[in-house]
């Protein structure tokens, strides 16, 4: 079998997507996921101008060597475009083996470990009331686990809240409504987001009990010393994880937060791969690993990210948002069913468009998601519905503090 064209997909059925799709010479075809959020078309450039080209012609079997060899042969190593593109030609390829076996992907990585995956949804609210309701909401979706974030008494904008829902705001054609060509500044100030987390908790915990697994996004924006000590203070309140309290490519800072607390830790969304984890791996300094299918080139050096996290009891825990295609979802799904240290997965939903575009195997039901039972990862594109909406210039917001330094969003 032969690869004979890889076609790159960019549509915006609500947020943008950007999606790879190989072709072989028997006419079976992959999908892989390829969108860096406010970055695009950058990946599109380095599938489209440096990629594809070197595809036409290889035996799609060979995912490995394929995968070395665009890891290995562009020299420039790592980084999210590169890895980005990687994972889409990584995970296209599964899905052409899988489909070619007749197989669910997850049936070729050993098939399942559990009945199904267990996922946490997005509860945010401007304020407690606010966030408290958004709680019971998720709750009647039938999400079991819940993460919550709340706007900050005194800031106008916080990570999580400014959309006030947990999918973004997408009118009924799908345009975006906060699609800008430019990126919005939000305010930050830590001493008042570390005074009222634990105010936030206590109201959670007040109204749901000590049973509702809790999960919670420090999003970047804390010191090693800060993080240690909001780590303790909220340790009572029993999170499920309190993720990326610091900016983490320092890896050896996580050594003082995990001095100090007991409360678990989640890192790596922005990681592109193994070596960004190996102090904190090595050292068991977090408890789950967040990379995203998507932005670690793919699903086959995430299973070995997994597998090594594993000697260290670290769990999995699949970067999920919405800026993460279903084909990228799809992907985390089956590699979540078949490893055995799986955490959670984040699943924050869809617009209904996006689910018309990407019509998928994977299903949600009662707080669960399962990859379904069709051929490989189980998404088909509607091309003519993706090409009716193009992609729109969108950015994710910058943070600044009060004197107007900028600060990690
Ligand atoms: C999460 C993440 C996202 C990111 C987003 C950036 O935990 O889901 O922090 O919400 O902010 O993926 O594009
Ligand atoms: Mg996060």
């Amino acid at each position: 079998m032969e690869i004979v064209d890889a076609t790159v997909i960019v549509s915006s059925p609500g947020r943008n997507f950007v999606t790879l799709k190989i072709t072989t010479d028997e006419g079976v075809t992959g999908l892989g996921d390829a969108t860096l959020n406010g970055r695009e078309l950058s990946v599109v450039s380095y599938l489209r101008d440096h990629v594809v080209p070197l595809l036409i012609g290889l035996d799609p079997h060979r995912i490995e060597d394929t995968w070395q060899s665009l890891y290995r042969g562009a020299y420039w190593r790592r980084g999210p475009v590169t890895m980005a593109a990687i994972a889409a030609v990584d995970v296209a390829l599964w899905d052409i083996k899988a489909k070619v076996a007749g197989l669910p992907l997850y049936q070729l990585f050993g098939g399942a470990s559990r009945d199904r995956v267990r996922t946490y949804g997005h509860a945010n609210g401007r304020d407690i009331p606010e966030l408290l309701d958004s709680v019971r909401a998720r709750l009647a979706e039938g999400y079991r686990s819940v993460r919550v974030q709340t706007g900050v008494p005194g800031l106008e904008t916080v990570y999580g809240v400014h959309a006030g829902t947990a999918i973004a705001p997408a009118t009924a054609d799908g345009v975006r409504v906060d699609a800008r060509a430019l990126p919005v500044v939000e305010d930050w100030d830590t001493g008042r987001y570390m005074r009222h987390l634990p105010r936030v908790l206590e109201a959670v915990r007040a109204e749901f009990g000590p049973d509702l697994p809790l999960l919670h996004d420090a999003h970047h924006r804390l010191t090693p010393q800060q993080a240690a000590r909001l780590g303790r203070e909220i340790e009572r309140y029993d999170l499920f994880w309190l993720e990326d309290c610091t900016p983490a490519e320092d890896q050896s800072g996580l050594r003082l937060v995990r001095q100090h607390t007991t409360t678990p830790l989640a890192i790596g969304e922005v990681f592109n791969t193994v070596f960004d984890y190996q102090t904190l791996i090595d050292e068991r300094l977090i408890d789950y690993v967040r990379s995203a299918v998507t932005h670690f080139g793919g699903v086959s050096p995430l299973r070995k990210l997994f597998d090594y996290a594993a000697t260290r009891q670290i769990k999995s825990a699949i970067h999920g948002p919405e800026d993460i295609s279903p084909v990228g979802m799809a992907a985390a799904i089956h590699l979540d069913l078949a490893i055995h240290n799986f955490g959670i997965q984040e699943y924050s939903g869809y617009t209904p468009l996006t689910h018309e575009v990407f019509r998928h195997a994977f299903t949600f039901d009662d707080g669960h998601l399962h990859p379904g039972e069709a051929p490989g990862i189980g998404v088909e594109l509607d091309e003519e519905l993706a090409a009716a909406h193009p992609y729109s210039p969108a950015y994710l917001p910058v943070n600044r503090l009060a004197d107007g330094t900028v600060h990690d969003w």
